[in-house]
């Protein structure tokens, strides 16, 4: 095992940022456990192609993505509702790691599947009005390092990159959801799956939840 970077521990990061709170667990999960997730959920996730509507055109999202929670916290994005999956053993074992941690119990977990470079997600922010205000945001990645980008919404020199590793958990609260923008950007040279979940509390059952995001 390499000394520098234990096989699995709770160290973070604070990553320092005006009007947000980012803190990054780089080696939550070992890499076996990774692995082991990674596979889970590659194989036994109904994985969905959704399609949005962009200027009168249906358009397929560029990657797959999945919805699980407890019961009535519906997801709605971009003209498309989505009823929670129930709870599966990985889901619930992943979701309590980063709980501990967290100190937050978490109700909703929005799955994303990027196949390979191409796939990605475009600027936005997880601001809906069912997270409330300063929602946590708990986002872990299996697989292939994809580089999460954020801005500022009004300070446009203010940006930040950060590569998300196997393994990793970043946590995002406070205000970072009203001042700054993430995407996941697509890239030119070959990069295998990536697994992402972001977990999340929906404050009220079977409400709108209005997200517009490619
Ligand atoms: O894949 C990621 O790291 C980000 C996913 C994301 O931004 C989202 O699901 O809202």
């Amino acid at each position: 095992m390499n000394q520098l970077f234990p096989e699995n521990s709770n160290e973070f990061e604070e990553i320092p940022i005006k009007d947000g709170i980012l803190r990054f667990y780089p080696f939550l999960f070992s890499p076996k456990e990774s692995e082991v997730f990674f596979t889970q959920l590659k194989e036994n996730v109904k994985w969905k192609q959704e399609e949005i509507r962009i200027h009168g055109k249906i358009i397929p999202i560029p990657r797959l993505t999945a919805w699980f929670g407890d019961a009535g916290k519906t997801y709605m994005y971009s003209g498309i509702t989505v009823e929670p999956e129930p709870w599966t053993p990985t889901l619930l074992e992943i979701k309590r790691k980063i709980e501990e941690v967290s100190n937050v119990t978490f109700n909703s977990v929005l799955l994303n599947y990027y196949r390979n470079e191409r796939d990605s997600v475009s600027w936005h922010s997880d601001d809906e009005s069912e997270l409330n205000k300063n929602p946590i945001i708990g986002s872990v990645s299996f697989g292939d390092v994809r580089t999460f980008q954020l801005k500022h919404k009004t300070d446009k020199t203010l940006k930040l990159n950060k590569d998300l590793p196997d393994g990793s958990y970043l946590e995002m609260s406070g205000s970072t959801q009203h001042h700054w923008l993430h995407q996941i950007p697509k890239r030119t040279r070959k990069i295998g799956p990536r697994i992402n979940l972001t977990f999340r509390i929906i404050w009220r059952n079977n409400e709108r939840n209005i997200e517009c995001k490619k």
